[in-house]
């Protein structure tokens, strides 16, 4: 849900994964977000300027995020590959999505995101909730619902995070999940009985089944509280991946991957004749096209805590945390991304050796001015011994660099 702490939790999450010795790898497919706290292995932001798409395609911030997803869906191949190469050395990979679930759960986009990330791990949905907005058992039930079509939509293990913790408690909530008779309780008690709330008990007698099952786990990204859970939560829905739905996801596989194959085309040929000036090809059927909510839709609904939680979110730091995130720093594969959108290279992009050795190095050289400016700040141990090992692939890099330079004058 939008502002309910994905991105928090990402970085929460990844800090805690790194403190129990697993190694998580990121991927930010929310092209509209300004900041992220953690370090992106694989940054949709690398990919295509979000910015740029609205300017060019004309669109509104939603539009434009949907756009910016198809293209970057056109080139998750490429990303999946960047992922297979880094599997010996990663346990997890974390995808943060963009905040309205439409823009994700219900496009064709998020759809072949999801299904290729399946056909190559086992793979669950982690759906975040913000405790403190979904007391009233009217939200609670319209979240219900938004949880069951997401398992109706993606067939993947579904893990509800309950987060915000430090401000509200989620007893409530996983009572009414697990316990039909303490919703209607709610229902019961509930005073502004309206219209809606007789909609919500018929729907309760309608889902209940679906959603008493499901996975629960309570966390507060910002202090961290109930993080190992999480994680034990992760490490089972991967088991039930490997037992039920990867055998379901492979028999159907083949034919989602042709529509895949299909939507993907079409998609090209839109772009491309965009690009070209030429008016687009019809919409394929089936595909979603872009969602008209009002631009203040998610920043308006958003539960702001700021700087308190950026506080408590340094307070809850610990030595794992830092040396993950240098560890994905190691990782992090910008150049090999590239902007195709914005350098209207995407139909057929692919960077030539060159490109990829010179923007490697300039990373690299860009890591040291950033690790030597990080020296003031304390580092860790292990921080500092996965710096040198930059500072010396950097050194090296530069040195080949000059070689190759001085062998061909
Ligand atoms: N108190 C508290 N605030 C939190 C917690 N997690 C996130 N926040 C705050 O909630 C707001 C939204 O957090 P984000 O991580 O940006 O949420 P998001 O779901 O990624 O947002 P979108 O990507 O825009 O949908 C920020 O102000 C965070 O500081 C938490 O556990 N407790
Ligand atoms: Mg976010």
């Amino acid at each position: 849900m939008a502002g309910s702490g994905k991105t928090t939790l990402m970085r929460a999450l990844s800090d805690r994964m790194g403190v129990l010795g697993q190694v998580p790898y990121i991927i930010n497919a929310d092209p509209a977000v300004a900041h992220v706290p953690y370090v992106a292995n694989i940054d949709i932001r690398d990919a295509v300027n979000y910015k740029e798409v609205m300017k060019q395609y004309g669109l509104g911030p939603n539009g434009a995020i949907l756009t910016a997803l198809n293209l970057f869906a056109t080139k998750f191949d490429q990303v999946l590959e960047l992922c297979k190469r880094r599997a010996d050395e990663v346990s997890h990979v974390l995808v943060d999505t963009p905040g309205q679930i439409e823009a994700f759960t219900w496009s064709a986009s998020g759809q072949i995101i999801t299904e290729s990330v399946a056909s190559e791990m086992p793979t669950c949905v982690l759906f975040v909730l913000d405790v403190p907005r979904s007391r009233s058992p009217t939200t609670f039930m319209s979240n219900m619902l938004y949880a069951c079509s997401i398992l109706y939509k993606t067939r993947l293990p579904i893990v509800v995070v309950l987060n915000k913790t430090d401000v509200a408690k989620a007893d409530d909530l996983v009572g009414w999940m697990r316990d039909f008779e303490l919703f209607q309780k709610a229902l019961d008690d509930d005073r502004d009985a309206t219209y809606a709330s007789t909609l919500t008990r018929s729907m309760s007698l309608a889902l209940d089944e679906f959603y008493a099952g499901l996975e629960v786990v309570p966390v507060s990204a910002a202090t961290g509280d109930g993080l190992d859970a999480l994680v034990g939560a992760i490490t089972r829905a991967a088991t039930e991946f490997e037992e039920g739905y990867a055998l379901e996801a492979k028999a159907s596989l083949a034919a989602r991957q042709e529509q895949a194959e299909k939507d993907r085309a079409a998609s090209l040929a839109r772009l491309q004749a965009d690009v070209e000036g030429r008016p687009a090809p019809e919409q394929a059927s089936g595909e979603a096209a872009p969602i008209g909510l009002s631009d203040a839709a998610g920043s308006g609904l958003r539960t702001s805590m700021g700087r308190e939680v950026v506080d408590a979110l340094e307070s809850v730091r610990e030595e794992g945390g830092a040396a993950a995130r240098t560890r994905g720093e190691l990782m992090r594969e910008a150049p090999a991304l590239g902007v195709f959108a914005n350098g209207r290279r995407m139909p057929g992009w692919e960077p030539s050796d060159d490109e990829v050795a010179a923007a490697q190095s300039a990373e690299a050289v860009a890591a040291i001015g950033a690790a030597e400016e990080e020296e003031d700040e304390e580092v860790e141990e292990g921080e500092e011994e996965a710096l040198q090992a930059v500072r010396e692939m950097a050194r090296a890099m530069r040195d080949k660099a000059a070689a190759d330079k001085a062998a061909e004058a």
